[in-house]
């Protein structure tokens, strides 16, 4: 341990750690813009600058490590004056559109520029000009908003290792782009939205279909229906105050209802269909020894990202469409002949804690019959934000339910939100469906937890299943680099694009607060343990689909409908 006086306070803290961790383990704030915990410190933004009695500049704290003995000031009148000026000269070269951005309120820029009263304009000069890049489909890029933290560049290259986006040029002509300064669309993105998450500012934002939403609602002839995915529920009170983890399945279907949506049904429904469906598919592959390992499906950043890197090994991801987009194409065929609507006057929004889904959506191979599966889609920070325009109070809703027969599900399905859920509620039905046994235990904790990668081997009905689930794309190479030299041992793999799966999507709630993504897991793990049906294949109004519908898991409806082939 080392002895250190901050701010005349007598701090313990371990050898190596930095001055800026050692004064958060006493209550001293030091703002940073460029710093991103666990990782090694750049000093980029000059914000965490502190005295150290001996030095004769001004230190950043968050590069520095503590020494014995060691004097520091993190708040004198030199420091704010360094702190201020910074704040100003950024201020300065920003748009300065604070009342119509949409993260007013929620930016570190702007809380800065309060925190050291910047109150006037004292360097005006030139500031740059850039096009906004609207190419994707799913996220927009403003690099006039762009302060060169870092952060989304790290996010990207470093946890991610996507590689898209990147510092180019130098001193005012710096800017942060994707190669060749072409469009999000065109680049190696795989619009996961990682780096919304950590931008400072709104210079990475998802892109908004908030005005199609509101306009088919105003549409009499449209019969609009919402779908909630599994981590919206768990992370929404977040941005009402209510503790992590607060689950808020009832307050969010009143919301919804008050927003004029027609039917509230969940996503989770379909997760439960999809377990089915990809069970059956794994068993057939597993008997047959075709196309394994096989890989998970459901998230869109993850099938971009083996299109546009591995577009040879396309054949080992499993053909089932993912949950929300199969919950829209049952709406589309089964209820709209149920409930005698026309297809056409159905619109689809799925409210999803991701930014990719809006891509996912898009895609021709998620359509029938010319009709896309879902017409629209939310992010939960959208979701939000449509609320407060619609003087929608979230805090003193009253709970509802789910519309049926789409709002029944099982905690398998709630889990889907959280790396390793997709896997656990697959191999509860898998196990059963095998060995035609009772699965005693049903919490696989395997595969549990934020690892980057979590392996086990299940015994079911005499084979070894060797399972693995990748926790954030960023871990995916090396199990893709097994399967091309034919030395994979796995049978079924998951992957999620994002660290810790959807519940840490690039759609939720933006704060800096590391217990969040845990707290938010636990959430989803106690709606699973509180169900009274626990296995996909137990949810009665799924069973009810295949009697009336679908026919068998896999037959010839279900693969029209809910399977697909991507052919990029
Ligand atoms: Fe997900 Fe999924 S779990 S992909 O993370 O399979 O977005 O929550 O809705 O579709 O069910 C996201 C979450 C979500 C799908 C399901
Ligand atoms: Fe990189 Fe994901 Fe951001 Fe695209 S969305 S630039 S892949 S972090």
């Amino acid at each position: 341990m080392v002895e250190l006086t901050i701010n005349n306070i007598k701090v313990k803290a371990e050898k190596g750690m930095t001055i800026l961790d050692a004064a958060k383990s006493v209550g001293i704030h030091i703002p940073t813009l460029c710093h991103m915990k666990d990782m090694f410190p750049t000093g980029a933004c000059r914000m965490c600058v502190v005295e150290v009695e001996g030095m004769r500049g001004l230190t950043p704290s968050c590069a520095y490590p503590v020494v014995e003995g060691m004097k520091v000031e993190t708040n004198s009148q030199r420091v704010r004056t360094a702190r201020k000026t910074i704040v100003e000269l950024l201020i300065e070269n920003h748009p300065q559109d604070c009342l119509i951005c949409v993260r007013n309120k929620n930016c570190e820029l702007q809380d800065l520029s309060e925190r050291y009263n910047v109150r006037e304009h004292r360097y005006v000069g030139e500031k740059k000009k850039h096009a906004i890049d609207i190419s994707s489909a799913s996220m927009e890029r403003d690099p006039a908003k762009c302060i060169l933290c870092g952060r989304c560049v790290r996010t990207c290259n470093e946890i991610q290792k996507v590689g898209a986006i990147d510092f180019t040029y130098r001193g005012f002509k710096s800017t942060v782009t994707t190669p060749f300064n072409k469009g999000l669309n065109v680049s190696d993105c795989i619009l996961c939205g990682q780096c919304i998450l950590v931008c400072p500012t709104a210079a990475l934002r998802e892109k908004s279909h908030s005005k199609e939403v509101i306009n088919a609602i105003k549409d009499k002839s449209k019969f609009v229906i919402a779908q909630v995915a599994p981590a919206v529920r768990a992370s929404i009170g977040e941005e009402y105050n209510l503790p992590l983890g607060t689950n808020a399945t009832g307050q969010l279907v009143t919301g919804l209802k008050r927003l004029g949506f027609k039917k509230v049904f969940d996503t989770n429904f379909a997760a439960d269909l999809t377990i089915i469906e990809e069970a059956t598919e794994l068993i057939s592959r597993v008997k047959n020894n075709s196309d394994l390992p096989m890989f998970t499906s459901c998230c869109p950043g993850w099938v971009k990202y083996i299109e546009q890197n591995r577009p040879h090994l396309l054949n080992h991801v499993s053909t089932c469409k993912s949950p929300h987009e199969m919950e829209g194409a049952v709406l589309k065929t089964y209820y709209a002949k149920k409930m005698g609507i026309d297809p056409k006057d159905i619109f689809v929004v799925s409210i999803m804690p991701c930014t990719v889904k809006k891509y996912e959506s898009d895609r021709p191979e998620l359509s029938e019959n010319h009709l896309q599966d879902v017409d629209a889609v939310l992010t939960t920070r959208e979701l939000v934000r449509m609320f407060k325009m619609f003087g929608i109070d979230f805090n003193d809703l009253p709970e509802d339910n789910f519309d049926n027969p789409l709002g029944e599900s099982t905690g398998a399905a709630a889990i889907f939100g959280t790396s390793g859920g997709v896997m656990e509620a697959a191999l509860r039905t898998a196990y059963e469906k095998l060995s035609n046994k009772e699965l005693d235990n049903l919490d696989f904790q395997q595969v549990r937890g934020l690892q980057g990668i979590k392996s086990a081997s299940i015994p079911i009905n005499g084979i070894e299943i060797n399972i693995a689930v990748v926790n954030g794309i960023g871990n995916v190479s090396p199990i893709l680099d097994e399967i091309e030299k034919g030395e994979s041992k796995y049978h079924f793999i998951e992957v999620m694009a994002c660290p810790g799966g959807c519940i840490n999507g690039g759609g939720q709630p933006i704060h800096q607060k590391p217990e969040k993504v845990k707290k938010r897991v636990q959430a989803l793990y106690e709606i699973d343990s509180k169900m009274k049906n626990r296995k996909s294949h137990e949810n009665e109004s799924v069973k009810k689909l295949y009697k009336e519908f679908l026919g068998e898991p896999n037959g010839h409806i279900a693969h029209e409908i809910l399977h697909t082939h991507y052919i990029n």
